[in-house]
């Protein structure tokens, strides 16, 4: 978000997931599509097969959808900033830039394309490993095509250098032209179900609703208004993100927190460190549907419901509000998380009443522009996409259609940054951490899965055979990896998915937990980990082969008392 919204002005998807089906080229870098976002990788699909549209796949592992490329090129990870800068210089070289596109919609041109000039096809070949065939090869499947769409999550965004990287591939899609039209756009695919939703609920330390910045006095009156208010009640220094909040609170300058729908203590990075700060806070609150790792750290356990269970609405990846309908009902203590909420604030002092959600997605709409015209009734049948500001407008699947959020579109000149944590001779191998389809990160719902365990029952480290062979390692032997923060055993699955140096090990798994490896360095702006790079040495571990349990890991001391959920 922070990269995109720097660039053009608002950060989210541009172009709607059915748009691929038009695009002549899909670049997709940093996503592995066909298992993190199925339904999106069946649109690729078809476009591919019915469409006539090229995929070029950039990837440091060879993910299935390479199956469908055209071109697959395999870059060292961490170094996505040098082959996009080649890709670029190699574009304005042979003529294929959008020049009156750039002249008259973007600004920051010269500055960003005199930085390109040092990114020759064999400087970039030396960072990357990609040679100068493939560089060309790929500059011209993207910069002759129009349109062209680009596609990247994680392996983009979870880097010391993430929003960098972001910005890198806005550079690339401005200086095509591919922005603001049909099967173009750069398309960051959302991660939760309804993360989109979350932040345009302003769940981010520094904005409220819409992205109404906190430290604008007008938005502060306007929401003190809202809710009853002085005019000056609301505070307008934004808060931390959660990996600050943990080191906060290991140093005492946090001293509570209360984590909703989220499994830190295994899905944050480094987390024997995560342990000693959540140790150190004086109280935690832990609202969950599960039990989990993170809830038994805390003080008190608050039993929320699950999406089965209550009305609302979800924003998917292509900003589409959403309608989610009550199926079940469950009987118990458990309750609705907006209920909650409603009921603490209530207790502390603010009564805070909605009669439904509904009554909240109202609300939103009266002190939200970008989400004036969405009401329970226009999203009964089909979602709309925000920008959407009043009650007669028909939504926006395409941002920055003439002109970009922010005006004109902004270049950056950007240089190669290595990953913070590089390979020596005591790691060698360089830890890359991700996903597999059957599971849901710290799975906690998808291991409660019979289906899902039966086809996906245990977690193991990719390695590639020629590493194997170096290491007298076979299928299901057991590896040790340790990197400078932890050790973990896991079982070694051979596969040239990975390149030689790079092994790829998910997160799903609590007892095999690849978080005690990965390093907490930070993007400097967006502050989210590195967890696609850092330094590990892999051995052969002797005993027996792992064996994976779907066993409560021990209680902490420091529970005191847990609810039941
Ligand atoms: N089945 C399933 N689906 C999910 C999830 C899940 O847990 N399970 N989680 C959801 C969530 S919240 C998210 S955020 C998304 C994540 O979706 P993805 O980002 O697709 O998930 P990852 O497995 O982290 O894969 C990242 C991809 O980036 C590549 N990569 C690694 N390092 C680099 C690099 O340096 N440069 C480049 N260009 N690529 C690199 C990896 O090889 C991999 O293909 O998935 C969502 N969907
Ligand atoms: N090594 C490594 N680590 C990573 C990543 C990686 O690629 N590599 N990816 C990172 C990314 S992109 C993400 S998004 C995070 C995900 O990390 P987390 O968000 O911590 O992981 P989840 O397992 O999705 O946790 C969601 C929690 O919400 C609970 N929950 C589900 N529905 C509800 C509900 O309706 N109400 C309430 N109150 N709770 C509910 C679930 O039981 C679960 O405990 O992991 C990050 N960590
Ligand atoms: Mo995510």
């Amino acid at each position: 978000m922070a990269g995109l919204a720097a660039t053009f002005g608002s950060g989210a998807m541009t172009n709607p997931i059915c748009d691929v089906l038009k695009s002549e080229t899909v670049l997709v870098t940093g996503t592995n599509t066909t298992e993190n976002h199925p339904i999106f990788a069946n649109y690729l699909k078809e476009a591919v097969l019915k469409h006539g549209t090229k995929i070029l796949v950039i990837d440091p592992r060879r993910i299935d959808l390479v199956d469908y490329a055209e071109l697959y090129l395999q870059p060292r990870p961490g170094t996505d900033i040098a082959w996009i800068n080649g890709l670029m210089h190699i574009i304005i070289k042979e003529g294929w830039a959008a020049q009156d596109y750039v002249d008259e919609r973007c600004e920051g041109y010269e500055a960003f394309a005199k930085n390109l000039e040092k990114f020759t096809p064999e400087y970039v070949s030396d960072i990357t490993g990609l040679s100068v065939e493939e560089l060309y090869a790929a500059a011209k499947l993207y910069g002759q095509a129009r349109p062209a769409s680009i596609l990247y999550a994680m392996g983009i965004t979870q880097h010391a250098c993430g929003t960098d990287n972001v910005k890198s591939l806005g550079n690339l899609a401005m200086l095509c032209g591919n922005l603001g039209v049909e099967g173009g756009g750069v398309n960051p695919l959302r991660g939760q179900n309804n993360v989109q939703g979350a932040c345009d609920m302003g769940g981010l330390p520094n904005v409220y609703t819409g992205y109404q910045k906190v430290d604008i006095p007008e938005v502060r009156e306007k929401f003190a208004k809202a809710w009853g208010l002085e005019a000056d009640a609301l505070d307008d220094k934004p808060g931390l993100v959660l990996t600050e909040m943990f080191p906060a609170a290991a140093e005492g300058k946090v001293k509570a927190m209360y984590i909703m729908g989220e499994n830190p203590l295994v899905s944050d990075p480094d987390l024997t460190h995560i342990e000693h700060c959540v140790e150190a806070l004086d109280f935690f609150v832990v609202q969950d549907i599960f039990l989990t790792e993170t809830a038994l750290m805390a003080d008190v356990v608050l039993p929320g419901i699950s999406f089965a269970e209550k009305d609302g609405t979800f924003v998917n990846s292509e900003r589409v509000v959403q309608r989610i309908r009550k199926a079940l009902t469950i009987a118990g203590e458990a309750r609705e998380d907006r209920e909650i909420i409603a009921e603490l604030s209530t207790r502390m002092g603010y009564e805070m009443k909605y009669e439904s959600a509904e009554a909240i997605m109202q609300e939103i709409a009266q002190v939200t522009p970008s989400y004036g015209g969405i009401s329970y009734e226009r999203i009964a049948e089909n979602g709309l996409a925000w920008p959407c500001p009043d009650s007669d407008h028909p939504g926006t699947p395409i941002l920055h259609v003439n002109t970009f959020s922010r005006g004109k579109g902004l270049f950056f000149a950007i240089d190669h940054q290595p990953p913070v944590e590089e390979t020596d001779a005591e790691y060698p191998f360089i830890l890359s951490t991700g996903r597999v389809l059957s599971h849901f990160h710290t799975g906690t719902m998808t291991r409660k899965g019979e289906g899902l365990n039966k086809v996906h029952p245990e977690i193991k480290a990719e390695i590639n055979p020629e590493d194997a062979a170096r290491l007298g390692v076979e299928d299901d032997d057991l590896l040790a990896i340790t990197s400078r923060r932890g050790s973990i055993k896991v079982k070694a699955w051979l596969s040239d998915r990975p390149a030689a140096g790079v092994v790829f090990v998910p997160f799903h798994f609590h007892e095999i937990a690849v978080n005690r490896l990965t390093i907490a360095a930070l993007d400097p702006v967006a502050k989210i980990p590195e967890y696609k790079v850092c330094a590990v040495k892999v051995e052969k571990a002797d005993g027996a082969k792992n064996v994976v349990s779907n066993k409560k890991p021990k209680k902490s001391k420091k529970t005191k008392k847990v609810e039941k959920s």
